[in-house]
This record gives C-alpha cells, sequence and structure tokens, in this order.
C-alpha cells in the first residue's frame, strides 16, 4: 500500500482493482489477484506519462543540439564484400563524423561525399583508399540537404546518400 499512497490518483483505481480481485479471489480464481499489482503498476506509467510526455519532445529537441554541441553526429559505416552496409545515412544540420570501416582484407575503399545529389557535385570530404581491414573517420560540416557518397574504387557499387535535416 505504500506505493499506492504515493499517488492519490491511483489510489481510487487501486481500490476499485483490490475490491474486483477481491471479488475474483472469493471465486476462486487466485489467479487474479496477481494481475491487480500488474494493473497497478501499469497505471503509474500512465500518470507519468503526462510528466514524459511534456519531457518527451524537449528531450527529442536537445537531442540533435546537445548532440551538435558535443562534436557532431557520428554515424558508421561499414565496407563488407566491396558494398557499403548502409545506403542511407540521416544526420541533422552540423557536424558530421563518418566511421568507415573496411573489413574488407586487401581491399581498396574510401568514403568520398560530395556536395549534392550525386558523383557530379563538387567534392565535400574523402578519405585516402586504403585497403583493409582499416578504420577510418571523416569529419566535415553539413547544411539540411542531400549528400551522395561512394567509394571510389566502386562508384557502381558501393555509393548511397547522407540525408540531412
Ligand atoms: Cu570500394
Amino acid at each position: 500500500m505504500n506505493r499506492v499512497s504515493r499517488r492519490k490518483g491511483v489510489t481510487l483505481a487501486v481500490a476499485a482493482f483490490g475490491v474486483f480481485a477481491v471479488i475474483l479471489t472469493g471465486c476462486g480464481e487466485a489467479t487474479e489477484a496477481d494481475p491487480t499489482p500488474v494493473k497497478t503498476w501499469k497505471i503509474t506509467p500512465a500518470a507519468s506519462s503526462d510528466g514524459t510526455a511534456t519531457q518527451a519532445p524537449s528531450e527529442a529537441t536537445a537531442t540533435p543540439a546537445a548532440t551538435a554541441a558535443a562534436g557532431g553526429t557520428v554515424l558508421e559505416i561499414k565496407g563488407v564484400s566491396s558494398l557499403f552496409d548502409v545506403e542511407e545515412l540521416e544526420a541533422p544540420v552540423g557536424s558530421v563524423t563518418i566511421k568507415f570501416d573496411n573489413q574488407d582484407a586487401g581491399v581498396v575503399h574510401n568514403f568520398h561525399v560530395f556536395n549534392g545529389k550525386d558523383a557530379k557535385a563538387d567534392d565535400l570530404a574523402a578519405s585516402d583508399l586504403e585497403a583493409g581491414p582499416i578504420q577510418q573517420e571523416l569529419t566535415f560540416t553539413v547544411e539540411a540537404g542531400e549528400y551522395f557518397y561512394q567509394c571510389d574504387a566502386h562508384p557502381t557499387t558501393m555509393k548511397g546518400t547522407l540525408k540531412v535535416s
């Protein structure tokens, strides 16, 4: 009852469930007594969800800002069997760090991102062409838009789009 007494709003509901449970228990369905605490538990998050609902948007808004303030967004992408494991990346506006994990032993890859939707656009940033296994990091700044990326050694098969909003 200590848990219940903390939440006045829940007390009535629990009292109702308690009576309900007693009735059910009286009917011999002792197992129905167990769901009562479960229902109480569900009510508790529901009551706090008002606060959560208030906090959630601010957290959602704050998270990208906090991430950007903390040095930008970090995105991981792998090169496996001469393919990128991700062909669509997303990031908020600001600094982006690509952690490119070339797992192909003896195979040269890189991560080359363009300042536009395709490889006709200007270069934005590129890591060196190096044989795997090797881990590379590439940091650049983006505004809202779409940024095409590719591996310069395999431009027809290793490519994708970074979407920034
Ligand atoms: Cu490649």
